[in-house]
C-alpha cells in the first residue's frame, strides 16, 4: 500500500513510521510513504499557499489551487482516495482504518494555519478524518497516526502470530491486565490464577478482567451497536 502525503513539512516524514514493525514493512517494500511539499505546487514566485479569509478574521486559510494541483499530479492516471486531515473530520477508529486499508493507495493531505478553503473539502476530499478531540498545530502528526493505524491492516505488515484482526481492540474491549516476572514486586503479587497453569481458568479470568476494565473506564465501548463480538456472559452466582 502506498501513502502520498501532501504537507508543508515533508522533512518530518517518515519520522517514527520508520521504526519497528512499520519500518520493516517500509524497508521490505510492503508499505510506501512519500511526502510531497505543498509549496512546490504554489503558482507564484513567492510560493504562497495560504491567504486571508474572505469575510475577515484572524489567521490564514490554505488556498485551493496548490492542493488541487498537488493531489491531481500525485494521482496521475491512478485512482486514489484523498484523505483530508481536519479537526472537523470523522473520528479515526479501527473500523475506518480497516476500510481505508482496502485501498492500494491514499493521498493524505495535512493542513496548517486555520485550515482549508471549503472547496477542498467539498470537491477534492473523499474522506475527512480527525484523530481525536484535542488541538494539534497541524495535520502532520495526525497523518502519521493514520498511516500507522491503516498500515497495520495491510497483510504481511504484522507478524504471522499477530494481526490487526486479532488485536484485543478488535473485539471492542480494553486489554486485560498483564504481568511478567517477578511473581511479587514491592509487595504486589501476580494473581494466583495466572500462575496456576489452568488455561481454561486463565482464559475466563482474562475475559472477565477485560470486561470489568471496559465497564469501569470505557462503558461506551459496550454499547451493543458498536460491538463486533458479544461480551461473555456473566458467571452465575452459586
Ligand atoms: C485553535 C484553532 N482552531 C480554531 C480556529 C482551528 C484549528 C485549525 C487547525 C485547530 C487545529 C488545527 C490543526 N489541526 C489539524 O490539522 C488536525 C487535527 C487536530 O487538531 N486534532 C485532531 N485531529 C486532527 S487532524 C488534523
Amino acid at each position: 500500500m502506498r501513502f502520498d502525503v501532501v504537507t508543508l513539512f515533508p522533512e518530518v516524514f517518515p519520522g517514527p513510521l520508520a521504526a519497528g514493525v512499520l519500518g520493516r514493512a517500509i524497508a521490505g517494500g510492503l508499505i510506501r510513504v512519500e511526502a510531497h511539499d505543498l509549496r512546490a505546487f504554489a503558482g507564484d514566485k513567492h510560493r504562497q499557499v495560504d491567504d486571508i479569509p474572505y469575510g475577515g478574521g484572524p489567521g490564514m486559510v490554505l488556498k485551493p489551487e496548490p492542493i488541487f494541483k498537488a493531489v491531481r499530479q500525485i494521482r496521475g492516471t491512478a485512482t486514489a482516495p484523498c484523505v483530508l486531515l481536519t479537526p472537523q473530520g470523522r473520528a479515526l477508529d479501527q473500523q475506518l482504518a480497516a476500510e481505508l486499508a482496502d485501498q492500494p493507495r491514499l493521498v493524505v493531505v495535512a493542513g496548517r494555519y486555520e485550515g482549508f478553503d471549503e472547496r477542498v473539502r467539498t470537491s477534492l476530499a473523499d474522506y475527512e478524518v480527525s484523530i481525536g478531540d484535542y488541538i494539534l498545530s497541524g495535520g502532520e502528526l495526525a497523518a502519521m497516526v493514520l498511516i500507522e493505524v491503516v498500515a497495520r491492516y495491510v497483510p504481511g505488515v504484522l507478524g504471522d502470530e499477530d494481526s490487526a484482526g486479532s488485536d484485543s481492540f478488535s473485539d471492542g474491549l480494553l486489554e486485560h491486565p498483564q504481568y511478567t516476572r517477578p511473581a511479587e514486586f514491592e509487595g504486589q503479587r501476580v494473581p494466583d490464577v495466572l500462575l496456576s497453569g489452568n488455561h481454561e481458568l486463565i482464559r475466563r479470568w482474562r475475559a472477565e478482567a477485560a470486561l470489568e476494565r471496559t465497564r469501569s473506564r470505557r462503558p461506551e465501548l459496550l454499547q451493543p451497536s458498536r460491538r463486533t463480538t458479544p461480551p461473555l456472559s456473566q458467571p452465575k452466582e452459586s
